[in-house]
């Protein structure tokens, strides 16, 4: 299906924010496949469970959708296997994807698919998504920076059985032309040594943090009981100079 008017897609992105979404927007599958990721993943893929990206031909579009994750609610972004979708933001992303989904079907007619957050099971590159779907752009922390939240986000999606619309990209945002990369100088390990974004450094700071679990309160992740938690590593992400302010 085609759609006629941008009706259709602004009324899914108006619905991912009534259901909290701090920003939202459309993408085609078919360019997230022509996109960076798509090509270089192939070649070094993060999990060894990973056998190919395969994504049904039916899945035309995706709704990509962030949540804001503040400096001042860290706890959205602790890991715990206790918790449902491992991270209190998580589990908040995982409902809006369940709600969204089953809106989109009874209320639209179109068939979705909510996408898992792991690449090697289907999900997709959700930086390109939401730089091609018009939330921000790419910077040299090799994250998403949105004018409105700057890094300070989660990002999920749906492949939805429609061609829709996209949304973005975003003219007239450059935030890392410029700057002189405060990210960059903060990493503890050293991940843009060589100027760009290096996994291996980077991993091993999570690893070393996966390594060192803290327990806390169950209340502060929503469940009864303490826990063990992993708090990943954000400094890149804190370092990054755009829209720091309100947000935090
Ligand atoms: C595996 C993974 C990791 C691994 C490996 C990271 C890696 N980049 O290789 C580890 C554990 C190390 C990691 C670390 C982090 N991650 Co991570 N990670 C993922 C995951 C699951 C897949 C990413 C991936 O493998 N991509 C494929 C590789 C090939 O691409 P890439 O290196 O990420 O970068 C590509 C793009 O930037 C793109 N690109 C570059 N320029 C351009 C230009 C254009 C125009 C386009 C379209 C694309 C594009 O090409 C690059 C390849 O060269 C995603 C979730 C998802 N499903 O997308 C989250 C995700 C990317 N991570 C996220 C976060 C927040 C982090 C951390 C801050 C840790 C944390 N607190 O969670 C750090 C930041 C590291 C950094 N500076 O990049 C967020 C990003 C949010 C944002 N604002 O962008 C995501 C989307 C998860 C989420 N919950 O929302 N991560």
């Amino acid at each position: 299906m085609k759609s006629d008017n941008k009706k259709i897609e602004q009324t899914i992105v108006e619905k991912a924010k009534e259901l909290g979404a701090s920003l939202a927007g459309i993408a085609l599958v078919k360019d997230l496949r022509a996109s960076p990721s798509y090509a270089i993943y192939d070649k070094k893929p993060f999990y060894e469970e990973y056998k190919g990206v395969e994504w049904r031909p039916e899945h035309k579009s995706i709704l990509v959708w962030a949540l804001s994750h503040p400096a001042s609610e860290p706890a959205l972004d602790w890991w715990s296997m206790k918790v449902k979708g491992f991270t209190p933001g998580n589990g908040i992303m995982r409902l809006q994807s369940r709600k969204l989904r089953i809106w989109l079907g009874e209320e639209l007619g179109i068939k979705a698919l909510s996408l898992p957050y792991q690449i090697e099971y289907g999900g997709a590159f959700l930086k390109d998504a939401a730089h091609l779907a018009g939330l921000g752009v790419i910077g040299k922390n090799n994250l998403l920076v949105t004018p409105e939240f700057g890094t300070r986000i989660r990002l999920r999606g749906i492949f939805i059985e429609a061609e829709l619309d996209p949304t973005g990209p975003l003219t007239g945002f450059d935030p890392c032309n410029g700057c002189d990369m405060p990210c960059h100088r903060a990493c503890p390990r050293g991940a843009f040594r060589s100027g760009s974004f290096e996994r291996p450094f980077c991993k091993e700071e999570n690893d070393y943090r996966e390594a060192h679990m803290e327990m806390v309160d169950g209340s502060i992740m929503g469940i009864e009981e303490p826990c063990e938690v992993t708090k990943p590593c954000r400094i890149c992400e804190f370092a990054c100079p755009v829209a720091q302010g309100d947000s935090l």
